[in-house]
C-alpha cells in the first residue's frame, strides 16, 4: 500500500481537437510533482472535432507521447526545483486507449448513451480506470474529464454489470469526478444512474457555456495574462522544448487578447493542494472554482470578484496567482535553483505544516489572533502577507473586519451575531521574486452559536 498523500489523478481528454487540451497537458505536467498521475486517456469524437486536424486514433495518442516526450527532456531540471517529478517513462505507461468515434453534443444530438457503452464496448481506457480504482489505496481517485466521460461511463457500466451492489458502492465512493461541461451523452447518464458519486459538472446553470465557471481561466478579470505576448514571454519561448509544444492558438477564444484558453485545466486545478483548495467541499471555492449542490451533484456557483457577479468569477479572481505559478515552473524547465523562483512556505502558528485547511472554534465576541510569522521563503525573499474572508464560502454574510490584515499577524473580531456561522478567512503569503509566488492557508473558524 502506497503512503503517499498526493491527490490521485486520471485525465481523460479530447486532445487533437481545439488545441486546448495540448495547453492543459503541458501545464498539468509542470504540476506532475503535485499529484499521483494515473491515467492518461484520449477519447475520439465521431464528429469532425478530431477530423478537423486529420487526428485518428493513432496520432491522437502520438499527440500526447510527443507532449510527455518534451516533458522527459526538461524533468531533470524540474526536479533540481522540487522533488517528486515522475519520468516520463512512468508516463507514458499511464497512457490508455480511450473510446473512438464517440458521438458529441458539440456536433449536435450525440444520441442516447446506452449507444456508447454496454457490453462488447470497454476498452483499454475503460479497464484501466476500473484497475485504478481497484487498487489498495485509501485516497480518492480524482477523475479529470476535458472531453466527455465515456470511458469512466462504460467503467461504471462494467462494474455494475459484474458485482454486488455493495462492491458497486464501495467502488463508487472511491471516485470524485469533475467534468468540464456534458460533451457527449455519458455524463447526463452518470448522473442518473449513480446519484451516489461524487461529481462536478463544471458548467453554467443557464446553459451558456460562456459564463461557465472554467471560462474564467480565461475570460473576465485580467484578459492580459491570456494574451500571446504573455504566453510567447513566460511559456512557449525561451522555456525548453516542452513550451515550445504550447498551441498559441485555439478555436473559439473570443478574448480579443485570445492565446491561452486552457477550458481543462480549472478540473485538475481543483484537486490541487495548494492550500486553498479542498477537493472534498465544492462549496468552499479555490483555483478550479466554486460549485454548490444541484440536486445528487455540484454545479457552478457566484462569486463577486472586480466588480462581476458571474460562475467565472470563481476561477479568474485567482489567475494572477496561478498564472505567476505556471511562469515559474516554467523557468524551472530551463533555468538553475538559485535563479528561478520558488513560492514561499506558508505557517500558521497552532496548525499542522500541511495544506489542509486549520479549523478554529470560537465564540462570538471573541477577538482572534491568526500568526503567521513562521512563514519562509526558500530563496529568502521578501514576504508580504494578506488576509481576507472569503464571504462566498463561509456562511456568515454580514461584514468582518479583519485588523492588520496585510502584516503577519491578524486579528479577528468575531462578530456578536456570527454565532452558529463559519468564516473563512484565507491568508496569501506572497514573496518579492520574479515572477512573485503566492502560497495559501486557508482558516475555518466556527463560531459557537
Ligand atoms: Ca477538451
Ligand atoms: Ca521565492
Amino acid at each position: 500500500m502506497t503512503t503517499s498523500r498526493k491527490p490521485r489523478l486520471v485525465v481523460l481528454t479530447d486532445i487533437g481537437g481545439d488545441p486546448d487540451d495540448q495547453q492543459s497537458l503541458i501545464r498539468l505536467l509542470t504540476y506532475a510533482n503535485e499529484f499521483t498521475i494515473e491515467g492518461i486517456i484520449p477519447e475520439l469524437w465521431s464528429g469532425n472535432e478530431h477530423a478537423r486536424r486529420g487526428i485518428d486514433a493513432e496520432s491522437q495518442m502520438q499527440l500526447v507521447r510527443e507532449i510527455i516526450s518534451a516533458y522527459g527532456e526538461v524533468q531533470a531540471n524540474l526536479a533540481r526545483h522540487a522533488a517528486g517529478y515522475p519520468d516520463a517513462g512512468y508516463l507514458n505507461s499511464c497512457l490508455k486507449r480511450g473510446m473512438v468515434n464517440v458521438p458529441t453534443s458539440l456536433e449536435g444530438d450525440p444520441g442516447p448513451a446506452e449507444k456508447v457503452i454496454g457490453e462488447g464496448k470497454d476498452t483499454e481506457g475503460s479497464d484501466w480506470i476500473i484497475a485504478v480504482v481497484d487498487r489498495e489505496d485509501p485516497r480518492p481517485v480524482n477523475v479529470a474529464v476535458w472531453g466527455g466521460p465515456a470511458d469512466l461511463a462504460q467503467a461504471l457500466w462494467r462494474v455494475r454489470r459484474d458485482r454486488s451492489q455493495a462492491e458497486l458502492e464501495r467502488f463508487l465512493a472511491k471516485i470524485r469526478v469533475h467534468t468540464i461541461g456534458d460533451q457527449d451523452a455519458t455524463g447526463p447518464w452518470i448522473r442518473r444512474h449513480f446519484p451516489a458519486l461524487f461529481y462536478i459538472l463544471n458548467m453554467s446553470r443557464s446553459g451558456k457555456k460562456l459564463s461557465s465557471c472554467y471560462r474564467g481561466m480565461y475570460l473576465g478579470g485580467d484578459e492580459t495574462l491570456t494574451s500571446a505576448e504573455w504566453v510567447k514571454e513566460n511559456i512557449a519561448q525561451e522555456h525548453g522544448p516542452l513550451g515550445r509544444l504550447y498551441p498559441l492558438q485555439t478555436w473559439t477564444a473570443p478574448n480579443p487578447h485570445g492565446c491561452l484558453k486552457e477550458g481543462d485545466t480549472p478540473s485538475w486545478f481543483y484537486f490541487l493542494e495548494n492550500g486553498l483548495n479542498v477537493p472534498g467541499r465544492p462549496d468552499w471555492g479555490g483555483w478550479g472554482g466554486r460549485f454548490t449542490k444541484n440536486g445528487s451533484f455540484f454545479q457552478d456557483a457566484l462569486d463577486t470578484e472586480a466588480g462581476e457577479t458571474s460562475h467565472r468569477a470563481t476561477v479568474f479572481r485567482w489567475r494572477a496567482a496561478f498564472q505567476n505559478d505556471f511562469a515559474a515552473r516554467m523557468d524551472w524547465c530551463v533555468k538553475p535553483a538559485t535563479v528561478a523562483n520558488h513560492p514561499p512556505l506558508a505557517a500558521l502558528v497552532g496548525a499542522p505544516p500541511t495544506r489542509a485547511p486549520h479549523f478554529i472554534a470560537a465564540h462570538p465576541g471573541e477577538t482572534l489572533t491568526l500568526d503567521a510569522s513562521a512563514s519562509t521563503d526558500p530563496d529568502g525573499d521578501s514576504l508580504c502577507f494578506s488576509w481576507w474572508m472569503y464571504q462566498e464560502a463561509g456562511t456568515y454574510t454580514g461584514p468582518v473586519e479583519l485588523h492588520e490584515a496585510d502584516t503577519p499577524v491578524c486579528r479577528l473580531p468575531v462578530p456578536e451575531d456570527a454565532g452558529g456561522h463559519q468564516l473563512h478567512i484565507i491568508l496569501e503569503v506572497q514573496d518579492d521574486g520574479e515572477p512573485p509566488l503566492t502560497t495559501y492557508r486557508r482558516v475555518v473558524v466556527e463560531i459557537s452559536a
